[in-house]
């Protein structure tokens, strides 16, 4: 199914303090190890343009940035993306892991800002001419749970006091993730983020090694 001179493009999504970059080192390492050829990205980033865009994006000060504008930014940093680094390491044969990709774009901008999942997934499929992922590893974790994985991260700054219009927000979104992964089921991997690290690792293992195996792959 995976041709191997096409490489493997894997996403890893969900809201803020899932999992996904403690999941993508391990991946990496895994991946590193059994000698495959790796890329490790990240959006909003992943190339200088999209690097600045993302300092940019998320880190713009005290004022607010308009939706409309926020949408055309990250979509701006995932052209460059797909075209300098994403596709010339999918052509190259590479497994390449993706920290958020037109998803986010869908949840954040469309679903969570108001913007229309529709219109911003037009925007998107033109922005990356049509790429989508091979697979979609998707952190479904409780929005109360990811904040206080965040406050605790962070030093505690946030305290354990969580704000409503802010859990009702990472609920829209983590509504917004699981619609897209219920349309394509195939392409979906949908985890318990409050599984332990180490089962959420085996379960995409189990499931990468089925895609590159000879029987799911030409490799
Ligand atoms: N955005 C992005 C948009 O609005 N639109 C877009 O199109 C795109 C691409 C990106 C921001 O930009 C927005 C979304 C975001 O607001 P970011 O810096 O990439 O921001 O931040 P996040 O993706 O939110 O990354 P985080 O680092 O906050 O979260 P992760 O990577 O999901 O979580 P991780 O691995 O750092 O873990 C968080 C904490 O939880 C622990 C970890 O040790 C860590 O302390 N943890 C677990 N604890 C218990 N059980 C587990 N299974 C655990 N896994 C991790």
């Amino acid at each position: 199914m995976i041709d191997e001179t096409k490489g493997l493009f894997v996403v890893l999504e969900g809201g803020e303090g899932a999992g996904k970059t403690t999941q993508l080192g391990l991946l990496e390492q895994w991946l590193a190890q059994s000698g495959r050829r790796v890329v490790r990205t990240r959006e909003p980033g992943g190339t200088e343009v999209g690097e600045r865009i993302r300092a940019l994006v998320l880190d713009h000060g005290q004022g607010e940035v308009d939706p409309r504008t926020e949408a055309l930014l990250f979509a701006a940093s995932r052209a460059a993306h797909v075209s300098q680094k994403i596709r010339p390491a999918l052509d190259a044969g590479a497994v390449v892991l993706c920290d958020r990709y037109i998803d986010s774009s869908l949840a954040y901008q469309g679903a969570g800002r108001g913007l229309g999942v529709a219109e911003v997934a037009q925007i998107n499929a033109w922005a990356t001419e049509g790429l989508e992922p091979n697979l979609t590893v998707l952190l479904d974790v409780d929005p109360l749970v990811s904040a206080r994985r965040r406050a605790s991260r962070d030093g505690g700054a946030a305290g354990d006091r969580i704000e409503s219009a802010d859990l009702a927000f990472h609920t829209t979104l983590r509504e917004a993730f699981l619609d897209r992964a219920a349309a394509a089921p195939g392409r979906y991997l949908v985890l318990n983020g409050e599984d332990s690290v180490e089962s959420l690792h085996r379960a995409v293992r189990t499931r990468l090694e089925s895609l590159l195996s000879p029987a799911g792959s030409s490799a």
